[in-house]
């Protein structure tokens, strides 16, 4: 994938082989039940698959690299062997180790929430392999970053450190096409902060980087819908997914394919047709 060539919004679904991630945990370790769901999601419309092997919900613990590979590896192989070669695999790690070794398995997009602050080695792996790569923005630590989180600015904050990140890439050699920026909803943000950057994603898009939104199921919408239930909140997702488009976002990071889909589709048609009978 090229990301400075996406020309219509792009839906990655989220696979997580982990047991405690916030919303699915636990539903894709056994190696079976995670390639059914990649094929469902590709079938109902997913352009890329999001692998990832260690949850960053509030207050998850790491998950050491040798196990990511263990849980990952061959997963990736049998989705790269199953899917057609137009739908892609990202790797959702910050140990370059991991994203190496699932870009030789097959994976073809680094998605790195640490944006390469984890692991100094990520910014020359994306190098080395031409990889498309996402930096995302966190403040702090999964284990922490819901403590209290303060910003004076948090659209200007998130945008510089997005773009201070980038320019670290591309003086490591990673080239600026293949920069995605994501401005990390939900972490190290409080619900004021998430909405504020949703209804500013267009300063995000004036960055001239594509842009990946992860919305899907997300607290803060659960406390604005009075929802318990995480997989309740693939209407108040669509929600997001509509206004990305209208922004201008290119990657849309979901666990409810079909009903996104739709969103995209729909909010897309109409972006379109703006101005179209003048
Ligand atoms: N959100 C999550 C994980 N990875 N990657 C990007 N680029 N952007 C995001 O917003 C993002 C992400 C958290 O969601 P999920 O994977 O559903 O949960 P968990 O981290 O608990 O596995």
């Amino acid at each position: 994938m090229n990301p400075a060539a996406i020309d219509r919004p792009l839906i990655m679904g989220i696979l997580n082989v982990t047991p405690d991630s916030f919303s699915d945990g636990g539903r894709y370790l056994e190696p079976e039940a995670a390639l059914a769901h990649a094929r469902r999601m590709a079938g109902e419309g997913a352009d890329i698959i999001d692998v990832g092997a260690e949850s960053t919900r509030p207050g998850s613990v790491r998950v050491p690299p040798a196990e990511q590979s263990r849980r990952l590896l061959p997963l990736i192989e049998s989705i790269r062997a199953a899917l057609p070669p137009q739908i892609e695999i990202s790797i959702d790690t910050t140990s370059a180790e991991v994203a190496g070794q699932a870009l030789d398995a097959g994976a073809s997009i680094i998605n790195d929430v640490s944006a390469g602050q984890d692991d100094p080695g990520m910014f020359g792996l994306a190098r080395d392999r031409r990889a498309p790569i996402v930096l995302m923005h966190m403040r702090g630590e999964p284990a922490t970053m819901q403590d209290n989180p303060v910003y004076s600015d948090v659209v200007g904050e998130v945008r510089d450190f997005l773009l201070a990140r980038a320019a670290a890439a591309m003086a490591a050699g990673v080239g600026r096409d293949r920069i995605i920026i994501d401005p990390g909803i939900g972490f190290g943000k409080d619900r004021t902060h998430n909405l504020e950057l949703l209804a500013a994603l267009d300063v995000l898009v004036a960055t001239g980087h594509p842009v990946l939104l992860g919305t899907s199921r997300k607290r803060f919408m659960g406390s604005i819908c009075r929802v318990e239930q995480h997989a309740d909140l693939a209407g108040a997702t669509c929600a997001t997914t509509a206004l990305g488009v209208f922004a201008g976002v290119k990657i849309f990071r979901v666990h409810d394919v079909r009903a996104n889909r739709q969103a995209i589709d729909v909010a897309w048609a109409i972006r379109e047709s703006r101005g179209q009978s003048r």
